[in-house]
């Protein structure tokens, strides 16, 4: 594995992914560039410097993991898995996962640049103003914010962004029931600000880990350590006396304060959804104590793009664990699940399986809608036969047209666990703080008690077309 973000950055380069940008506003035009390369069919990571208004070096560092080859680095499996084939690989990696804790270090490049007091400035970073309708810069959007609570030894590392609202002052966007959020309570309930510190630019593997909802008290330290085989290695805060990756590019440190003292108006920022669904609120602030970095600082950026482009690691882990809970609910023959790119990480999820009984599509696409992993947020469960790619959305919508009768086989299930980034949420649901949502359950599989009647697919057999390939492989080249 790669030792930390200028490691990743460097073997990204070697595999001939990494693109350079120079002179990029960080208004706007770093955000435009970032989008477009999303979307570009090579999903190359790009390194922006000599960005306008700063010194050479103060660099960006964008679509890290938006390549399958890339995501798969950053998971520590092989790199040649596409698909249902990169969950299935996580499922096996997950299986085996052991926890291991951060190792205390004293050698770090981190504290290079020690800024406090007077001399803290986060404009001295150039923060991207990311998209159009963007409400102001963000630093941290592949960050950590880490915390801990009062009494308590693990140490939690959550992504959740930062706005930079002045000099010293930043702002931090947290859903209900993120980790810090419990973590700081108490600190406020005893009238005191909570110690906070974040991390901007660190290994993109624990970017990936820091984003997924791991349970509380697991830290994603040790999660981060299991997935990459060895532990983190973490420095003591000088201020929080908080443990820090050793090797992370810029880390401020400092306090939120009880909402009640202090908020500071918040947003709008486009969300992973493809829309602004969260406005603009009052939200907690970080008063920054002190900001450290190491010398030509590098931002990781990892603003969310629409779908496809936004489905990238929360997607594979949230078909894991629907997969693994159907198994475990006893549901049998389930081939893959895949969350379809079109909806993001949580917003369409399909299972592909050889149905063994009248009802069996039904009762996994019943189960995966409401059981914790697929609960949230999921508009569509689409259940297809096994001789369809679940993470082929052509495959599926053919499965979909021409092997579901709407009538028969698709079920709606009304009020079931949403979230204000829904951006079909109404109004009126909205002003009620209703964040509720139906889902449809399409059974795609072939009706159980005829599909031995049902048509048969007009489409070349395996065997003749390895025949034809053989005798004609000059024609498309061998691989085709
Ligand atoms: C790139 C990225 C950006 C995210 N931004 C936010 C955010 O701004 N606010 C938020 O509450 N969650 C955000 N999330 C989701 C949380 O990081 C995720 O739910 C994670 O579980 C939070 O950690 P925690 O469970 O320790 O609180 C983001 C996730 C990713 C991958
Ligand atoms: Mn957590």
């Amino acid at each position: 594995m790669f030792k930390d973000l200028r490691d990743f950055m460097e073997r990204t380069d070697k595999a001939g992914h990494l693109r350079r940008v120079n002179d990029a506003d960080w208004n706007l035009e770093v955000g435009a560039l970032q989008e477009i390369a999303a979307f570009h069919k090579d999903r190359p990571a790009l390194l922006f410097d000599r960005i306008k208004e700063y010194a050479p070096g103060y660099r960006i560092f964008a679509n890290a993991t938006t390549h399958s080859q890339r995501l798969a680095w950053t998971l520590g499996l092989p790199d040649h898995f596409r698909g249902v084939d990169l969950v299935r690989a996580l499922r096996e990696k997950m299986r085996n996962l052991r926890l291991i804790p951060p190792k205390e270090v004293t050698d770090t490049p981190l504290f290079e640049n020690v800024h406090t007091g007077a001399d803290i400035d986060l404009y001295e970073f150039p923060a991207p103003r990311w998209k159009e309708y963007d409400g102001g810069r963000y630093l941290g959007t592949g960050c950590q914010v880490v915390s801990r609570a009062p009494d308590e030894e693990w140490v939690n590392l959550g992504t959740y962004r930062v706005q930079v609202h002045g000099p010293t002052l930043a702002g931090l966007y947290m859903s209900p029931g993120r980790h810090a959020y419990a973590m700081f309570e108490p600190y406020w309930t005893r009238g005191e600000a909570a110690p906070v510190a974040v991390v901007v630019g660190a290994d993109p593997t624990l970017l990936m880990v820091s984003g997924q909802l791991l349970p509380w008290r697991v830290s994603e330290y040790d999660f981060a350590g299991g997935l990459r085989g060895a532990p983190v290695e973490v420095v003591r805060g000088p201020i929080t006396g908080l443990p820090l990756p050793a090797t992370a590019e810029i880390v401020l440190e400092g306090e939120v304060p009880q909402p009640s003292e202090q908020t500071h108006p918040e947003g709008p920022f486009g969300e992973w959804t493809g829309y602004y669904a969260s406005g603009q609120r009052e939200a907690p602030v970080i008063r920054v104590k002190a900001i450290y970095h190491r010398s030509d600082p590098i931002i990781l950026g990892a603003a969310p793009i629409r779908p496809p482009a936004s489905s990238t690691g929360s997607g594979l882990f949230k078909a894991g664990q629907i997969w693994d809970e159907l198994e475990r609910a006893g549901v049998t023959d389930v081939q893959g699940v895949y969350m379809l790119a079109a909806g993001g990480p949580f917003l369409i999820c399909v299972i592909s399986m050889t149905p063994r009984y009248g009802g069996h599509a039904r009762q996994a696409a019943m189960l995966a809608s409401s059981m914790r992993a697929g609960a949230y947020m999921c508009r569509l469960v689409i259940v297809v036969d096994e001789d369809i790619d679940p993470s082929d959305p052509n495959d599926v919508f053919w499965a979909v047209a021409t092997r579901c009768d709407p009538q028969e086989d698709i079920d709606i299930v009304r009020d079931t666990w949403g979230s204000w980034l829904d951006p079909r949420l109404s109004p009126e649901k909205r002003s009620r703080a209703d964040l509720t949502m139906s889902r449809a359950l399409i059974d795609a599989t072939r009706p159980y008690y005829w599909r031995d009647r049902f048509p048969k697919v007009s489409e070349t057999s395996p065997e003749l077309r390895h025949q034809v390939m053989a005798k004609w492989a000059d024609l498309f080249g061998y691989n085709l």
